[in-house]
């Protein structure tokens, strides 16, 4: 054969470079289901059925389109277990010209990756991965002429560079960002939108035996599962979620509502991550939505702007960043993670509900990984590394390069804010402003010090506390190291109290 083909898990997109650059009449497709990549972190159990059923799933739509696939399933025999065994075995039965691959999604593939040049005796080509708007080199290029980095600023050139959401030179509706109205607590409705749900076919019933025989012991439930394993049902999710929750994404966008786990998100990231969906396509088909009149420009401002901002943003910052950025501790917190992480067992009920679906599910929203368990993880002085691990572990849509960030970064501020502008610290106030979660709680989120008193509240002024040399001159921390400089000594040595034996019983 001429060329050996690799493709990645993360890689399910027809279009892929690797492909587009071979030739099905000359070439061969080799995909493999790894234990080394189920178990570098002891992956959620429905994430590996989701990824693998889906590998499955694209493998045979390359065969319908004339490829020639090699798919080593899990326990096939000789399976090598890893990337680089599973390719010596190819090149040495097939001896081929090249070997081809599209640029691996994360630091230690790609380094992998490099590593061939000189481990194969044939050429190893590694394209670039045109599914991004934005490649790490325009990244590096944008991020070298500032001072200071800001998701904004970049979204606004991605607007520019994709038209969306643009009249002319003009942002739509005349703003280029809508959040101000995106802040509403929201009520159980009735006519709550669910996600679309897909039965499993039977490529998914193997992969679900074979996970539950092989991972068992690995976080999380396998059943039921109802994610989509196809670009068409992904698709079909996609335009549900466009015309059921897609007109109140913005107004709800940080709410909470006890057993409302998706609330009107979209569920769709961990399609778009393994290449199921196309991004752009997407934001396209949203502003089509939002042009035809039946989606508000808050919701669809706000959701473009998750993608091509946010995701673009974090995956700039990863790669500008790695190798390094997975031990960044600015707070130097050293805490080990609380078992409630994985057990559920906690009275804090915000944080039980968030892991409950977690374990459940391997979804949580955005404002509950950022203002629930992240949150607490800051204010507790939880290892960032060890969280990081976490983040990675539980979610169908964690991938390195976006998962890293946004608990590094985002989350933890464990970067001293190269990612973002302020840590993402809050009091129980805040949550109980945008949730239902605080009226049934064993704890009482209007009392600050004692044993009755919401955790996340003594915790959030100690965090302040003994943090507040690095936070003072972060303008928009300030005020409230100065609101905590004014309480009585008494209160302050309350708070401390409260705070350390609250972290003593974790
Ligand atoms: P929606 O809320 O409906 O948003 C639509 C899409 O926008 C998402 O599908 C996603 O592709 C994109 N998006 C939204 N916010 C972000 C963001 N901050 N960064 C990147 N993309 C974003 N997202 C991941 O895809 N993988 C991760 O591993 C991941 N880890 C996270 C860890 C922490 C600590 C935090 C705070 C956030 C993390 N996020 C991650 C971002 C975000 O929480 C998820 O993308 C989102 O919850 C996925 O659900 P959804 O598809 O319903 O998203
Ligand atoms: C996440 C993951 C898992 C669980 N399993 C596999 C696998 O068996 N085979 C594979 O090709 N990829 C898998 N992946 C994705 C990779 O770990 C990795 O995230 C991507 O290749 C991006 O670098
Ligand atoms: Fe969470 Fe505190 Fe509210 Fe309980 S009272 S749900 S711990 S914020």
């Amino acid at each position: 054969i001429r060329n050996l083909i690799l493709v990645l898990g993360d890689q399910l997109t027809p279009t892929l470079t690797s492909l587009a650059a071979g030739d099905p009449a000359r070439d061969r497709v080799l995909m493999a289901e790894l234990h080394d990549e189920a178990t570098y972190v002891r992956h959620h159990k429905k994430k590996i059925a989701f990824l693998f059923s889906a590998m499955r799933h694209f493998a045979e739509e390359l065969r319908g389109a004339g490829w020639t696939v090699d798919y080593v399933t899990l326990d096939a025999p000789g399976n090598r277990g890893s990337f680089s065994g599973q390719v010596a075995e190819a090149v040495a039965e097939h001896q081929p010209e090249r070997i081809v691959v599209t640029e691996a999604g994360e630091w230690r593939v790609a380094q992998m990756l490099e590593g061939w040049k000189a481990q194969f005796s044939v050429p190893v080509d590694i394209l670039p991965d045109d599914r991004f708007l934005c490649s790490p080199a325009d990244f590096a290029a944008w991020a070298e002429s500032r001072k200071q980095l800001r998701m904004e600023y970049f979204y606004r050139d991605m607007r520019r560079r994709t038209g969306l959401l643009m009249d002319g030179d003009q942002p739509a509706g005349g703003q280029w960002n809508f959040d101000a109205e995106n802040r509403k607590p929201a009520d159980i409705d009735l006519f709550m939108p669910q996600p679309k749900t897909h039965a499993p076919d039977a490529i998914s019933e193997d992969v679900l035996a074979l996970v539950a025989a092989r991972f068992g012991n690995h976080f999380g439930d396998l059943l039921p599962f109802r994610y989509a394993v196809t670009r068409a049902d992904a698709e079909a999710a996609v335009d549900a979620f466009v015309t059921e929750a897609l007109p109140n994404f913005g107004d709800y966008q940080d709410a909470m509502l006890t057993g409302q786990p998706f609330l009107y998100h979209a569920v769709i990231a961990q399609y778009l991550n393994c290449g199921l969906l196309d991004p752009l396509r997407v934001c396209r088909q949203v502003e089509a939505a939002f042009r035809a009149g039946t989606v508000p420009l808050n919701a669809a401002e706000g959701f473009i702007r998750q993608i091509i901002g946010w995701r673009e943003y974090v995956r700039g910052i990863y790669w500008l960043k790695m190798p390094g950025y997975e031990n960044r501790n600015h707070f130097g917190h050293t805490r080990p993670l609380p078992d409630f992480y994985w057990t559920a067992e906690t009275d804090m009920a915000c944080v039980r509900a968030a892991v409950m679906q977690t374990k459940e599910l391997a979804y949580a929203h955005h404002i509950q990984r950022l203002m629930v368990t992240g949150n607490f993880a800051l204010l507790a002085g939880i290892d960032p590394h060890e969280l990081h691990e976490w983040y990675l572990t539980v979610y169908a849509d964690a991938y390195e390069w976006v998962e890293l960030p946004n608990t590094v970064g985002m989350s933890q501020f464990a970067d001293g804010g190269l990612l973002a502008s302020k840590p993402y610290a809050a009091s129980g106030a805040y949550i109980n402003r945008m949730s239902d979660y605080c009226g049934p709680c064993r704890y009482d989120v209007k009392q600050r010090t004692g044993p009755d008193a919401c955790p996340f509240n003594a915790l959030y002024w100690d965090f302040i506390a003994r943090h507040r040399e690095k936070i003072r001159h972060n303008p928009r921390m300030a005020q409230m190291v100065r609101t905590f400089e004014k309480f009585a000594p008494d209160e302050q040595h309350r708070i401390a109290a409260s705070a350390a034996t609250f972290l003593a019983g974790l």
